[in-house]
């Protein structure tokens, strides 16, 4: 499978801005955008057909540097202007010999800065690109609930949620397996009976949008009847193959997270030769199920996975990374909150003494410009970092540097 990623990630907002600190018009502008930008593309996947194509490219396009034939087969760079990249795209449709892979690889890539299409999940729109959203987790799972019960454990997990919602959550994210590395499943049974009734009260008191963090066709076919806008699915549509079906028929949103392996055993030797490559790989076959299920494009989402079959350099090179995964052209949504790479950067702590070191991920995600959606626990705190993060990304005024 050929794919094309731009190594760096750059806003079309920010040329823009550049132009208007020259004093140049909005009406020399789109000329400019053609002409400017150096666009930078790692290519992999290539067939003898598409390297052979690359390898006679005219001036008029961009420049091939190819990989090592040996350790890296079917590899290359690809750079130029963004103007040289059209042009290669029409020349790789024009040809009948098969290039269309090749040409619709590269049009992705370009197109990373185009925002995915708003989305409306009952009462809110998510407008992708304007800011980073925040899930908030609503945990319903029994290590979870105090020593009152199960009834009062689903009251106190509501209450929960309400606040959640009050601090400034835009969805929120309600769970009843524990997806804890070396976790056993539980049966759609126990998890309904722990879902259920947080997402009835939670519908009755907030028109906060509501996912449900289940692999269980069964399991999200009651809640999205309870009124559940979102499937969130840890294994991407990989477990239960009625799953897809079940959120099509509803008109339901979903989530689809990249994992190596299975809750139960992914933490023991995760390995990947290039873990963005397999990511994307993944899920693309994720959203390729999701598509031929009936849901449609602009209902997705798509998820790295942090802590799912990572070790703490795939997690770190991940995050880093994220940007590759725009050429999807679905919004991100990643989960940081609490993890162990975190405790590990800050020098060991645990899970409940992660929180400066969560709002420093979400904030650096934020900066970066990777994540449509952070999924955390500490929701007030997370919605002040992003603030912050989104702000500063987005400030167009600069002022004067230097004043004399
Ligand atoms: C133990 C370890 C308990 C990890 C709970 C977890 C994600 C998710 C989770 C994520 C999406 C947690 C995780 N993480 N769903 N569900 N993305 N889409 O920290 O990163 O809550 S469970």
């Amino acid at each position: 499978m050929i794919r094309a990623r731009p190594l760096t990630f750059e806003p079309p907002e920010d040329l823009v801005l550049a132009f208007r600190r020259m004093g140049l018009t909005e009406a020399s502008q789109p000329a400019l955008l053609k002409a400017l930008p150096f666009t930078r593309l790692l290519l992999t996947g290539l067939r003898h057909q598409e390297e052979a194509f690359l390898q006679t490219l005219p001036e008029a396009l961009p420049a091939w540097l190819p990989g090592d034939a040996q350790a890296r087969p079917g590899t290359g760079l690809l750079t130029g202007r963004a103007e040289q990249f059209q042009r290669l795209v029409t020349a790789a449709r024009a040809d009948d010999g098969g290039l269309s892979a090749l040409a619709s690889a590269v049009a992705s890539a370009l197109a990373v800065g185009v925002s995915p299409a708003v989305l409306t999940l009952g009462a809110r729109r998510f407008e992708w690109g304007s800011r980073a959203y925040v899930m908030g987790v609503v945990n319903a799972t029994p290590d979870s609930f105090s020593d009152g019960g199960r009834h009062a454990g689903t009251e106190a997990t509501i209450a929960h949620g309400l606040a959640l919602a009050e601090a400034g959550a835009d969805l929120l994210d309600v769970g009843g397996e524990s997806t804890r590395p070396g976790a056993l499943p539980v049966s759609a049974d126990e998890e309904l009976a722990r879902v259920l009734p947080v997402i009835e009260g939670l519908r009755a008191r907030t028109d906060v949008p509501l996912s449900v963090d289940t692999t269980k066709a069964a399991v999200a076919r009651e809640a999205l009847k309870a009124g559940a806008h979102l499937i969130n699915d840890i294994t991407g549509f990989s477990s239960d193959a009625d799953l897809p079906r079940v959120v099509a028929e509803a008109g339901a949103a979903c989530c689809l997270m990249h994992i190596q392996g299975t809750p139960a055993t992914m933490q023991q030797a995760p390995r990947y030769d290039d873990v963005v490559e397999d990511v994307l790989g993944f899920l693309e076959a994720a959203v390729a199920r999701a598509g031929a299920a009936g849901i449609p494009r602009g209902r997705i989402l798509v998820d790295p996975g942090i802590g799912f079959g990572k070790t703490f350099e795939h997690n770190l090179f991940l995050l880093r990374r994220l940007h590759e995964l725009r050429v999807l052209g679905l919004p991100l949504l990643v989960g940081t909150s609490r993890k162990g790479f975190l405790g590990r950067l800050a020098g060991g702590k645990p899970a409940s003494e992660r929180l400066a070191a969560t709002l420093g991920s979400v904030a650096s995600l934020a900066a970066l410009g990777g994540a449509d959606v952070v999924r955390v626990h500490d929701v007030a705190e997370s919605r002040d970092a992003l603030a912050v993060a989104d702000a500063i990304r987005r400030c167009e005024d600069g002022g004067t540097l230097y004043t004399r």
